[in-house]
């Protein structure tokens, strides 16, 4: 006989049950199964707009939350819960963050964090004043290979960056019969979403670019809006499309090198083609999400001698990132077996609760997730004025 450890519960209101709304709760019910961690999330509440009362019920039994409420400040001001999520259209998130910080409560903040830089940076403050743990999901770091490439990186093993070339592509826009706004086509309506793929993929990139290349110093940028007219799903008018359905950017690193970042949702046959590549001069590395779990490494020299390696030695190395040697891999099954999608977002959540126990904070807080939004405003005010933008 032998009783169970208590662990401390943390209580969680997650708003929004979409897409991220079921990525997140499956995250809070998963975590504690593999990781170690003092706390137990505990999922209290959800919460979905009054017209959606039917499906926000039916995601609160099937995720086994604890209640249901279609008023999010009602949820904000309830004493019992500890963490505010927010998977919510971007419009909403200035408001929900700010309204949960002034109560006190721990946030975690779906990307991109805000519509524009000054609501980033109200938010990044309002954060620091009331000294509560944040988060933003920028889930891409912790799959194993992007954190594996990380790791090579720090050990000197890419060396001296000259290149980093990042792509997110995507094709599920193209048709001109997609409407805009509503569920699920928000991403479409400036209004709703702030930008296009700007904010809703090159975000992605360019947190993963700043990771493991540094910060960018400035950005020269393309944007095009192919579809200029959709039906509005809210409306039932047809209305302007005003999001950037593709961009492109030239980046200058800090580092002295230089990047390319393309994004678009017109790139036929790509669904979710996030890549990079980065070449220094003692190696290089890509990686693909569309093959998961693979990091391509070229080992050029050895980062210790500087010494060059044999001839007939060099070439890509493609490593089956699997192993209990490699990020997170331990904690999921044997060696040569994989993981998938909804993983980095329980690895993700597995170093958030590791930050509360430790006191150093899973990366990126608000306060550092503000770095790329500043990046990305840069971005569409380079296309916009079309020239070269500086980032302080
Ligand atoms: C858009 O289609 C989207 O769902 C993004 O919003 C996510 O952040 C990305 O990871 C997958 O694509």
């Amino acid at each position: 006989m032998g009783e169970a450890i208590l662990k401390k519960p943390l209580n969680i209101a997650v708003l929004g049950s979409g897409f991220m709304g079921r990525a997140h709760a499956n995250a809070y019910k998963q975590v504690g199964q593999f990781f170690e961690s003092g706390y137990q999330p505990v999922l209290k509440v959800c919460y979905g707009r009054e017209e959606n009362r039917g499906n926000l019920e039916a995601f609160a039994s099937r995720w086994g939350f604890g209640s249901f409420d279609t008023n999010w400040q009602r949820i904000i001001e309830r004493e019992d819960i500890d963490l505010i999520d927010v998977c919510l259209p971007n419009h909403m998130h200035y408001d929900v963050v700010m309204a949960a910080a002034a109560a006190g409560k721990m946030i975690a903040c779906e990307k991109p964090l805000a519509m524009n830089v000054a609501e980033a940076q109200e938010m990044s403050e309002a954060v620091c004043r009331a000294g509560v743990a944040s988060l933003v999901w920028y889930n891409y770091r912790r799959v194993p290979a992007i954190a594996l490439a990380k790791q090579i990186i720090d050990e000197g093993r890419v060396g001296k960056a000259f290149h980093y070339r990042a792509t997110y592509n995507q094709d599920y826009t193209i048709s001109g019969d997609i409407p805009q706004g509503g569920r699920g086509l928000w991403r479409l309506d400036s209004k709703i979403a702030g930008s296009g793929v700007t904010g809703d993929l090159l975000a992605h990139s360019i947190d993963t670019a700043e990771w493991l290349n540094g910060p960018i110093r400035q950005v020269v940028a393309k944007t095009e809006t192919f579809v200029k007219k959709r039906l509005h799903q809210d409306s039932g008018k047809i209305q302007l499309v005003d999001i950037d359905d593709a961009c492109m950017f030239l980046a200058e690193f800090e580092n002295g090198s230089i990047g390319t970042f393309e994004s678009t949702r017109y790139a036929r046959g790509r669904k979710n083609y996030k890549t990079f590549e980065l070449n220094g001069e003692n190696g290089a590395l890509h990686f693909d999400l569309e093959d998961p779990h693979i990091l391509e490494f070229f080992r050029y020299a050895d980062p210790e001698t500087g010494e060059k390696c044999e001839d007939h030695l060099t070439g890509w190395q493609r490593i089956h990132v699997s192993n209990a040697e490699h990020p997170y891999m331990d904690k999921w099954w044997v060696p040569g077996t994989t993981i998938g999608y909804e993983h980095t977002f329980i690895n993700t959540l597995a170093d958030f609760l590791a930050g509360l126990e430790s006191g150093v904070p899973a990366e990126p807080t608000i306060r550092s997730g503000l770095r790329t939004q500043i990046v990305c405003d840069a971005v569409l005010e380079s296309a916009r004025n079309k020239g070269w933008v500086e980032i302080s």
